[in-house]
């Protein structure tokens, strides 16, 4: 296989962050294709890359001849079918059905919480974006991540939902993110699981790429306009 991931800005675009680290996480080689948002790149060969016009997309080959897998579920699914060898879901069949749940469930959903906290790893707003739809949000990403670890990746060593680190923890490495810039309060159990998440290889190679970016994404920066005064822009 010969495996290339089309993805945008690793400081802001949260669903090119899930395969990304998911790939990372398993050591499964690939090429990244980073077309940065806005740029003369995105504009040129996005329309090569993604039939959707959306990234990520998950290429074997290259256009116009290799397969293109886009939508974060189905690359994960992709992934998982090409490397049986890798837990990508979890082993347990009970586990992997909650876990597909999760993962479905936060790709169509929790539009609140995806609005009003955009990624943006190297940002610091504290207490910014929280709602009322926004605290549901959290709270049931808080139920859900409980249920996976009282039922399932509690009962082994591992810190991550289902035990291993698998598809589920790829799905919500980006409200992790989110949870690390605006800073709601959270549970005990809600602030370890985010830790472990932080420092998972693949993760905190994401974070460290995303802390050397510079472009400034307008869109993505509901609150740096909002303080009337200059992003807030951390050392890598
Ligand atoms: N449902 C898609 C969502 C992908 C998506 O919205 N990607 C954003 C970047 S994080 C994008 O490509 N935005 C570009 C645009 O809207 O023009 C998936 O699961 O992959």
């Amino acid at each position: 296989m010969s495996l290339k991931l089309v993805i945008a800005n690793k400081n802001y675009s949260s669903w090119s962050m899930r395969p990304w680290v998911l790939l990372t996480e398993f050591g499964i080689a690939f090429d990244e294709v980073m077309l940065k948002f806005h740029s003369a790149e995105w504009d040129q060969e996005l329309p090569l890359w993604s039939p959707s016009k959306l990234v990520p997309v998950l290429w074997n080959g290259a256009p116009p001849h290799g397969q293109s897998t886009w939508e974060s579920t189905a690359i994960f699914e992709a992934i998982a079918e090409a490397f049986p060898q890798h837990a990508i879901w979890p082993r347990d069949a009970t586990a992997r059905n909650h876990a597909r749940c999760a993962v479905a469930e936060m790709h169509a959903g929790f539009r609140a919480l995806r609005t009003a906290m955009p990624m943006n790893i190297r940002a610091h707003y504290a207490g910014l974006g929280m709602t009322p739809d926004v605290a549901q949000n959290i709270a049931r990403v808080e139920t859900i991540w409980r249920e996976a670890r009282t039922h399932f990746g509690g009962k082994t060593s591992s810190p991550f939902l289902y035990g291993e680190f698998s598809a589920a923890d790829a799905m919500f490495a980006p409200v992790v993110m989110r949870f690390r810039t605006y800073r709601p309060s959270l549970a005990a159990d809600t602030l370890a699981y985010c830790e472990a998440v932080k420092a998972a290889p693949g993760v905190a190679k994401w974070i460290k790429e995303a802390l050397l970016e510079t472009e400034f994404v307008a869109d993505d920066e509901p609150y740096a306009s909002a303080l009337g005064d200059a992003p807030k822009i951390s050392k890598p």
